[in-house]
Formats: structure tokens, sequence, C-alpha cells
């Protein structure tokens, strides 16, 4: 098991020295110029982070390491006879910067399988909050309380070295990636199933297992769900819990804390909640109307209701995407391909129809196209996953294995606390007039 450590270790250590070069010999190259605009709509485009796993391009979506989601549909190790990659093969891409093999793969797998022991304590904080709680809470709680066994914070207690640190959070890192599953399955069967749990099967895939835990045997779930956290892994740095994730580990908190608060993040409505609120929105149009098969002309009129009661269309547009989602193309061919006739994904694929140009023509939105939520949400219903309140808990544990393998490069660069400047109104008023005198 220590083969994946070392390896990384053995790449990574050249990317800290050419950080430590970069910093010594160029840290007063300036990058661009900040706007007020920039700063006013959520910092977009002002490059602040370093994050290695994943790069996000507005006119083409987003690449792990160079690779596209095509190409790692093509490229990384699969379970035979699936057609879909696996998430443990992601995770050793982001963290390596190398295709694995399928050895490398197995060896991850196996890896996990040996971490993902969950203490009965974190099933007890769950099981001590209403069982009606959202899920994403009952799944933050769980996290954040097993900071308790977190190596990172004994050996940061016991003085360790700083040069030692990412060691010690890797290791958290794979013990928290493995137990995810577990505690996700464990939600859902708590409030969906009656409590009847089911234990993991240790010659399972990670994502497989997560299926088998959920009650789920079939191929298609297991296919499902492995291209779901491959899609939903990562999305650079600066989404909200990426960037939560990471903005918490830089004051030295453990993996549980930086992750725990990534997921409170994740759990936002224009976030990761958003691929439930889809659900709901399509729920309550079709009751609204009375049917399940909405034209589109009725799409339009529920589309421009939604806008006009000031609220947003869930799925659709994005802060820096500037096209439809590439994740969002990906689910669809896997609709077309393994889903022959369902009213939900009809209605879907019409609303991508209708949306664009109604949102277009607000005049506002930047990014009339869907995000990945868009769909997400009516392949998991498809395949018997109908709980829409869970879904965003599947986001989060795909979402661990971008934010925490970058909470492992932070470490290895031994990244400072993160501390931008903030001013009061006034402040970028004097600019503002400033700047404007000087133009005339
Ligand atoms: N429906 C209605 N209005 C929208 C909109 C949508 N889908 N998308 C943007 N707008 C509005 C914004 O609310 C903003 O309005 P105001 O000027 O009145 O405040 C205006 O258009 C400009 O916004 P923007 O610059 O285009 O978008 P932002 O970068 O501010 O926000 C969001 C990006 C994704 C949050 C936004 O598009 C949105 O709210 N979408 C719907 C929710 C959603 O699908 N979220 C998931 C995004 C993907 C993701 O993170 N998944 O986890």
């Amino acid at each position: 098991m220590e083969y994946i450590k070392n390896r990384f270790y053995e790449k990574a250590i050249k990317c800290s020295a050419e950080f430590q070069r970069i910093k010594k010999d160029y840290g007063d190259v300036v990058l661009g110029q900040v706007t007020i605009d920039q700063v006013f709509s959520g910092m977009k485009g002002i490059p602040a982070l370093l994050t290695e796993t994943s790069k996000l391009d507005a006119n083409e979506g987003i690449r792990f390491r160079g690779y596209s989601i095509q190409e790692l549909q093509q490229k990384l190790p699969k379970m035979q006879d699936d057609g879909e990659p696996l998430p443990e093969g992601l995770f050793y891409l982001m963290m390596i910067g190398e295709i694995p093999e399928n050895d490398d793969v197995i060896n991850i797998s196996k890896d996990w399988a040996t971490r993902n022991h969950v203490p009965q304590y974190a099933f007890d904080v769950i099981d001590a909050l209403p069982k009606n709680s959202r899920p994403m809470t009952q799944f933050s709680c769980a996290i954040l309380s097993m900071a308790y066994d977190s190596v990172f914070q004994k050996a940061y207690r016991a003085g360790v070295n700083k040069k030692f640190y990412w060691d010690f959070m890797y290791e958290d890192v794979m013990t928290l990636i493995a137990r995810l599953p577990r505690i996700a399955a464990y939600i859902y069967r708590r409030m969906y199933h009656n409590g009847e749990h089911i234990e993991p099967n240790p010659t399972l895939d990670w994502a497989g297992n997560l299926a088998h835990m959920m009650g789920f045997e079939s191929t298609e779930v297991k296919r499902l769900l492995r291209l779901f956290m491959v899609t939903h892994a990562d999305h650079e740095g600066g989404n909200v819990s990426a960037h939560a994730t990471h903005l918490v580990g830089s004051a030295l908190s453990n993996a549980y804390y930086s992750f725990a608060a990534g997921m409170v993040g994740l759990a936002g409505p224009l976030h990761g909640f958003a691929n439930q609120e889809v659900m709901d929105w399509i729920f309550e149009m079709n009751e609204q109307l009375g049917t399940d098969e909405a034209t589109d002309a009725q799409i339009a009129a529920y589309i421009e209701q939604t806008l006009l009661q000031g609220r947003v269309v869930p799925g659709y547009g994005h802060a820096v995407l500037r096209i439809t989602d590439p994740r969002f193309t990906i689910l669809q061919e896997f609709a077309e391909k393994y889903i022959a006739n369902d009213k939900i994904v009809n209605t879907v694929n019409a609303i991508y129809r209708v949306a664009p140009p109604i949102l277009e023509a607000t005049g506002k939105i930047k990014n009339p196209w869907p995000n990945v939520d868009a769909i997400s949400g009516a392949l998991l219903n498809h395949f018997g996953i109908t709980e829409h309140n869970f879904y965003t808990v599947l986001f989060g544990v795909s979402r661990a294995l971008g934010v925490m393998a970058s909470l492992v490069f932070d470490r290895l660069y031994n990244l400072p606390i993160e501390r931008p400047s903030s001013f009061p109104l006034s402040w970028f008023q004097e600019k503002a007039e400033v700047n404007k005198k000087g133009n005339c």
C-alpha cells in the first residue's frame, strides 16, 4: 500500500522544489489586475489559487491533469464489461499526473477496502440526529466527528516537523475517502430503508461498494455510480467545496475538518444542492401541469414563471463555464446509450432545447447552458435511486477525490495560511473616485 504514497512523493517532491524556486525567484511577477467588478462578483477570474488536480476552461470544460472526461473514458482502467472508468484511476491521475495501469487501480481499491471501517461513534453521531435531518447535515456531522481519528492532528500535537505534514495528511485523506461510501450508504439506509444496513463487500471497487451498501446490486447502478464519481470528482480549486476545503486546511486543520467545511459549502443550492433542486423543480412543474410529459411550450412558460418569481432555474448557468457543461453531455450520452425511454430524461432534454434562449434573453445570465446538475438526478432517478434529497451526498462522496488529493499537495508544498485583504465599501468608493479623476 506504500507504493502509491511513494510514487506520489517521488513525483510531487519535484513540483514542490519548483514551487519554492518560482516563489523565490519570481515572487514579484505581476499576474494581472483586479477590477472592482471582479471583487464585487465573487472574485471571478482572479488568478489566486494553486491547484494541480484539474483545470477548468470556460469554453472547453474540465481537464484532469490535461485529460478531458471523454479521454478519461477511453484511457482509465475499467471493470471488465463495464465501459465506465474507475474513480480509483482518476484519483491516481490527479495525485500522480499519469494514467494508471490496472494494477495501480487495484492497489488503490485494495488500500481503500482495508481502510473503510467506520468507527461506531460516527454512526452514533448520525443516529443522534433527527431521522429527517437533511442528508448533507448527517454527512457533514459524521465526517467532522471522525476528526477524533486524525493522525495528522496527533502528529501535529506531537510536534512533527512540517516537512512531514503531507505524509500524515495523505494517511487521513486515504482513510477518509475509504470511509465515505459507508457513511453515505448508512445515511441512505437509515432514512429510506428502515435502518437495515448492509456491510461493505471487500471484493468490490469503491463505487461498486457504494451501490452495494445502498442496496443496489445491478451492473447498471454500479456503472452509473462509477461514472457519477468520475464526473463530479473535481472542478479546479475555486469552486465553493474545493475552496472551502483548501481554505480551512490552510489553518492546518485536519482533513476531516477541512472536508466537512467543503461539504457544508456543497450543500448550498447554488452549488451541489442544485442536483436535488433540479429534480424538485421538474416534479413541481409536472404537478402544476398535471402531466409528466410537458410540452416545450409548457416548459417555456414554467421557466418564465420561475424567473418572474425571482428564483434561479436550477441546473443552468455557471460561474466559469460559457458552454454546455461537458459533464452534462457525458451523462446525456450515457442516457442515450443505456436508457431507452424515460419521461424525466425526456423532460431534461426538452428543457435543454427550451431554456438557453429564454435565459439568454434576460440579458444578464452569463451562461445560459446546462451544468452537470441539470441531468445527474434524472439518471439516478431512472435507475431506482429516487430519493432526490440524497443526491448531494453522492456528489459529496465524489468531490472528496479531487479536494482531498489537493489537500495532500497543499501540505507537501507547505502552502501558508490563506489571508486575502478585505475593505469597507468606502475604500472601493475612494478607489473608484480616484480612478475616475485619473481618467478625466
Ligand atoms: N436562473 C436564473 N438566474 C440566473 C441563473 C439561472 N440559472 N444563472 C445566473 N442567473 C442570474 C444570477 O442570479 C445573477 O442575477 P443578479 O444579477 O440579479 O444577481 C445574474 O444572472 C448574473 O449571474 P452570472 O454571473 O451569470 O452567474 P454567477 O456566476 O453569479 O452564478 C451560478 C453562477 C451557477 C450560481 C448561477 O448560474 C445559478 O444560480 N445557477 C442555478 C443554480 C445551479 O445550477 N447551480 C449549480 C452550478 C454548478 C455547480 O456548482 N454544481 O455543483
